[in-house]
């Protein structure tokens, strides 16, 4: 019998703050990175809040699977229950000093997610919401806006992190180009949490990765919007569209002849 979502959700919390509580412990850190990249930065603090945050997790249900950004390449384990874990969304963000980055821990149950925490210690935000409970910000109910048309509409999106000048810039430019402002912040679970909050109407990017999304996204639906994934590319990497609802099929319609010119 697999734990109810709630009880996986009072989990992934205490995952995500242990992470967050061990990534603010070490902010004179913040340029102790493992490798500068062209267009990424692989960090020391990425490894460490991953360990934290699997280690409340393995001391709960030691018999799940935990899918984490900085282990992704590793086996897992056949289990039902899996867990997401990106210790750090947002890392660039991070490493310049910018307060825009959170921790995410999601709980999927047969690839469904359940549960999800977003941790961003640094804006003083913790959004959460399970299948069975509404989606929340430091303990306050969340509604997507009502905007539906995207002239009216603040569209969210990045770039993929693969190569600098990515193709990615030609998707953001679509999306720049239907929205009222486009905005690029860093960390694609902020923005999804921003569309879950009614701050921002759709979110997109090209190339991003499960765990940059799934707690993000499982708040974004609980608060009464969309989350899609437009194109699957493998290595758990997708293009996803993430909207208030009333937005999302004019921002698939603008975005669908760009996937005829292949992936970002
Ligand atoms: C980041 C995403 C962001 C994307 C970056 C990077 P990370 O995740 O949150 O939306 O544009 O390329 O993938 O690497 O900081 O966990």
């Amino acid at each position: 019998m697999n734990p109810k979502p709630v009880q996986l959700l009072a989990v992934a919390l205490l995952a995500a703050r242990r992470a967050g509580e061990h990534v603010m412990a070490n902010l004179g850190r913040r340029d102790d990175a493992l490798r500068v990249e062209r267009a990424d930065v692989k960090h020391k603090l990425d490894v460490e809040a991953q360990e934290a945050a699997t280690a409340v997790l393995r001391a709960a249900w030691p018999g799940h699977a935990v899918l984490g950004e900085e282990t992704a390449d590793a086996p897992l384990p056949d289990a039902e229950v899996r867990w997401v874990v990106d210790p750090i969304d947002g890392t660039v963000n991070f490493f310049h000093g910018l307060p825009w980055w959170c921790c995410c821990v999601a709980a999927q149950i047969n690839g469904r997610t359940v549960a999800g925490a977003v941790c961003a210690p640094e804006l003083g935000l913790t959004f959460e919401a399970s299948s069975d409970s509404p989606a929340l910000c430091n303990g306050r109910p969340l509604r997507v806006s009502q905007t539906d048309d995207t002239r009216l509409a603040t569209i969210h999106s990045g770039a993929y992190k693969g190569e600098p000048g990515s193709q990615s810039f030609r998707f953001m430019q679509r999306m720049a180009e239907i929205a009222q402002r486009p905005r690029v912040m860093g960390s694609a679970a902020l923005d999804i949490c921003m569309v879950a909050s009614g701050k921002a109407d759709a979110y997109f990017e090209p190339g991003i990765y499960l765990w940059d999304i799934a707690a993000a996204g499982l708040v974004l639906e609980r608060a009464g919007g969309t989350l899609e994934v437009l194109r699957e590319f493998g290595g758990w990497r997708m293009a996803a569209l993430a909207t208030n609802g009333k937005l999302h099929a004019a921002c698939k319609d603008a975005l669908a002849p760009l996937f005829d010119r292949g992936p970002a």
